[in-house]
C-alpha cells in the first residue's frame, strides 16, 4: 500500500511524561515510526514524502487560535527564560466549568492550559514541524483517493491525532489527522465520509470536530470511559447533535474485554458504514488494542490484527489508514503491516 512518511517527525521527541504522579520516558517515541517504516520498506510498501499542504484543511479543523498559538508555541517558551530550550513546559491550570476560555491570557502557562486537555502531551521543539508533517500526509492522502489512482493509503505519522480537538490538544496528540484526512476528501468531491476509529482510547478530539455534522459519520470502539481514558468522553449516548444527530456512533468496551467481542464491535460499526453509504473510509489505526500495549487493557494477537484488515477491505470503500497509538514500538510494525495486508487481500 502506499505509504506517506516524512522524516519530520524526528522533530518531536520530548523526553519525559508524567505517569502516577511520576517523571516517566515518553510512551509515544520516535522509535514508533521507524519500527513501522522497517517493517513497510522490508514488506515491499512504497514510501512517499507528503506533497500537499494542509494549511487550507487545518483551518477548517481547528481553530485559527489555537493554530496560531501551536505553531508559535516552542518559540514563545523558549523566549521566556534562559535554559527553557532544556524544558519541557506543561500546563498547571486549565479553564474548567465557571472559568473564562474566551479571553487568552499573556502568560504563557496559562495559555498551554487553555489549549490542553491534560498534562499528558509534552511539546519539544519542532512539535509544530512533526505535526504539520503529519497533517500534511492526511492532506496528500485524500487528494492520492481523490485523484483515483490509489484505492487506499496508509499515513505512518507521528505524532498522533485523534485527541486534538477543535482548539485543544491532549493525548500525545495535536493536530487531527483523521479530522484533515476526512474533511479533505469532502472538498475533494467525497459526499459522505465515515471516520472509523479503532485505537484503545476514545477519538475524542474528532467526535468534537464533526459532532454537529451529518457529512462525516464517526464511529468509536474503546475502552470504557467510565476507566479508560480520556474518561470525560466515548459513552454510548454521544449520539450527534443538530444536523449531526444520529451521526456519531460510540461502542465503549470494558477494559479487559475478549477478542470475540471487540470483533462483535468491530462488525456492529462496519454494519453502520455500510448502511451510511459512505464514498469514503477514514480508519484512525491506533494498534494499542495489541495484547502487549504498556498501557491499554484489550488482547488483540498480531494475526487479529489480519483480520481488522480483511474486514475493512470488504467494505470496499476508499479509504485513508492513519497511524494514532500503539506503544508496543518492536511490534508496531508487525501489527501495522498486517492491518494493510489483511485489507489488500495479501
Ligand atoms: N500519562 C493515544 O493513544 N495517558 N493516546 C497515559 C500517562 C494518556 C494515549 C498515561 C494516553 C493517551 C493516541
Ligand atoms: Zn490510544
Amino acid at each position: 500500500m502506499l505509504t506517506f512518511f516524512s522524516d519530520s517527525h524526528h522533530a518531536h521527541a520530548p523526553q519525559y511524561e508524567f505517569f502516577r504522579g511520576e517523571r516517566v520516558p515518553c510512551f509515544e517515541t520516535p522509535a514508533r515510526a521507524e519500527f513501522v517504516k522497517t517493517r513497510l520498506t522490508e514488506r515491499g510498501h512504497v514510501l512517499r514524502t507528503p506533497h500537499a499542504d494542509s494549511r487550507a484543511v487545518l483551518a477548517k479543523v481547528h481553530t485559527a487560535r489555537y493554530l496560531a498559538f501551536l505553531e508559535h508555541a516552542w518559540r514563545d517558551w523558549v523566549a521566556l527564560e534562559a535554559g527553557n530550550e532544556q524544558r519541557q513546559p506543561f500546563p498547571s491550570v486549565w479553564p474548567v466549568r465557571t472559568l473564562r476560555s474566551d479571553v487568552e491570557p499573556v502568560n504563557f502557562t496559562a495559555r498551554l492550559g487553555l489549549y490542553s486537555m491534560d498534562n499528558g502531551s509534552p511539546l519539544s521543539a519542532g512539535t509544530w514541524q512533526a505535526a504539520k508533517a503529519g497533517a500534511d500526509a492526511a492532506a496528500s492522502a485524500a487528494a492520492l483517493l481523490g485523484s483515483d489512482s490509489e484505492r487506499a493509503v496508509f499515513c505512518c505519522s507521528r505524532p498522533p491525532g485523534h485527541h486534538a480537538g477543535p482548539d485543544f490538544m491532549g493525548g500525545y496528540c495535536f493536530l487531527n489527522n483523521a479530522g484533515v484526512a476526512a474533511q479533505a476528501l469532502r472538498d475533494g468531491g467525497a459526499a459522505r465520509v465515515a471516520v472509523l476509529d479503532v485505537d484503545y482510547h476514545h477519538g475524542n478530539g474528532t467526535q468534537s470536530i464533526f459532532y454537529g455534522r451529518a457529512d462525516v459519520l464517526f464511529i468509536s470502539l474503546h475502552g470504557d470511559p467510565m476507566t479508560e481514558y480520556p474518561f470525560y468522553l466515548g459513552h454510548a449516548d454521544e449520539t450527534g447533535e443538530g444536523e449531526g444527530a444520529g451521526f456519531n456512533l460510540n461502542l465503549p468496551l470494558p477494559a479487559g474485554c475478549t477478542v470475540p467481542r471487540w470483533f462483535e464491535a468491530l462488525e456492529t460499526a462496519c454494519t453502520r458504514i455500510a448502511g451510511y453509504r459512505a464514498d469514503a473510509l477514514v480508519v484512525s489505526l491506533g494498534l494499542d488494542t495489541f495484547a502487549e500495549d504498556p498501557i491499554s487493557k484489550f488482547a488483540l494477537r498480531p494475526d487479529d490484527f489480519i483480520r481488522l484488515g480483511e474486514r475493512l477491505g470488504k467494505l470496499g470503500l476508499p479509504t485513508v489508514f492513519v497511524l494514532e497509538g500503539g506503544y508496543a514500538a518492536a511490534e508496531l510494525g508487525t501489527n501495522a503491516v498486517n492491518v494493510i495486508e489483511g485489507f489488500e487481500g495479501r
